[in-house]
């Protein structure tokens, strides 16, 4: 049996060379605690595709509602339909909002919410419409696998069909919620009810297929075992090679504060930036890692600039479904402190948009530049 050792130094050579790692080099990782040269393999992905740039956004939430019909157990943030914290905004509500982003300069809203018992389709395009009247040059970032699968639902209409309703009303790229664990082990524990696995993939098959950007997520430390992690990378890596629509991972840590798991105890350091380097490394086609500080904590998302991020995500504000689950990161901070904190790890922080080109702002406005190139390294991936 080659010890764990043996096994890193093949890995060492494999990424060196831009091979792809296996499933099995995966597992390799996992069993391996020498975070150092996990980190420092993770970093040669990272700067081929990067470089030493270190992206960031400025951009704001939206949860149009936190009624859910479905229960997940890792979920702080639903609330029943008679619940007295239940809420939907209206259209001021929306309004209002997509405008205060408008004025603080944000070139990106996130909307993701629940998945309401009573409300039609037309709401959520709607949302969308209402957003994009009140601030047309702000790019919608909407709707997760899961709430478009609650949409042909409720529309009867096939996927396609719905996602195009969303983009003739103005949606730009969907975020990469409701992941959660692929393998049905896991995920019929935890998430059962909602959108399968192959439907969560068929909805960004079919977005790639009509154009739009998508990104990925992947929820751990939670009941998952390192096989799940893996396995779960495997499936990304494979639907990006089909289709290459995927722009960004985030793995996100699990806080289990008022969630049905609240047992569970929080992910450790070493295992989220264990978890940042071994995707970075397993999703060799992914041109983006993403450590979200919301979730991380300001402090591990620093560091994970050097263990394969390369994106801070955004100055984010009105972060809700963290926030419910006893996150204690701020619910902003600001482009000045987001900048020190990227170049405090030698990093060049560059804002972006969310189709990453490089922002330029002038006094008051801001436009979207050119595609950021890397050009210190040629090729890009493996
Ligand atoms: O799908 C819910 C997760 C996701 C908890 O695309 C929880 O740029 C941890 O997907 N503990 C929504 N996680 C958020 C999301 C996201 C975030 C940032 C950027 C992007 C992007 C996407 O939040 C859900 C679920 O996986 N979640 N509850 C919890 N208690
Ligand atoms: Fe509903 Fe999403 Fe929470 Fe699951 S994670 S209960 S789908 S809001």
């Amino acid at each position: 049996m080659a010890t764990v050792a043996a096994e890193l130094r093949k890995i060492r050579d494999k990424v060196e060379a831009g091979q792809r790692l296996t499933f099995e080099d995966g597992m390799t990782l996992e069993a391996s605690n020498d975070i150092f040269t996990i980190g420092e393999l993770a970093n040669i992905v990272r700067e081929r595709y990067n470089g030493n740039f270190g992206y960031y956004n400025v951009n704001t939430h939206i949860n149009p509602t936190n009624v859910c019909v479905y229960k997940c157990d890792f979920c702080a943030f639903r609330a029943d339909l008679d619940d007295k914290r239940a809420y939907t905004m209206d259209r001021d509500q929306i309004i209002e909002r997509a405008k205060q982003a408008h004025d603080r300069g944000a070139t990106e809203l996130h909307i993701v919410g629940g998945l309401h018992h009573k409300l039609p389709f037309q709401y959520y395009v709607d949302v969308v419409k209402w957003v994009k009247e009140a601030a047309p040059e702000i790019h919608v970032k909407a709707y997760t696998g899961v709430e478009v699968e609650w949409f042909v639902k409720i529309d009867r209409k096939p996927i396609r069909d719905i996602l195009q309703a969303l983009i003739d009303a103005g949606l730009g790229s969907l975020p990469g919620g409701g992941a959660e664990i692929f393998h049905p082990e896991v995920r019929e524990q935890i998430c059962g009810a909602k959108a399968n696995t192959e439907t969560w993939l068929e909805v960004h098959r079919t977005a790639h297929q009509l154009g739009l950007k998508s990104n990925a997520t992947m929820l751990y430390g939670h009941i998952e075992k390192a096989q799940h992690r893996i396995d779960h990378l495997m499936r990304l890596r494979e639907l990006q090679d089909e289709t290459g629509g995927f722009q960004t991972f985030i793995p996100l840590a699990f806080h289990p504060d008022h969630s049905r798991m609240d047992e569970i105890p929080k992910p450790s350091g070493v295992m989220d930036l264990k978890t940042m380097a071994i995707s970075r490394l397993m999703l060799d086609n992914f041109p983006h890692i993403k450590a979200y500080w919301v979730m991380l904590g300001i402090k591990i998302a620093q560091v994970a600039l050097k263990f394969g991020a390369d994106d801070l995500d955004g100055t984010v504000v009105h972060e809700t479904i963290y926030h419910a689950a006893g996150a204690e990161t701020p619910q902003e901070i600001s482009v000045k402190e987001i900048r020190r904190l990227i170049a405090e790890t030698g990093r060049e922080p560059v804002e972006r948009d969310t189709l990453y080109h490089k922002v330029e702002r002038s006094e008051g406005s801001w436009r979207a530049g050119d595609a950021i190139k890397v050009t210190a390294l040629a090729g890009v991936g493996r």
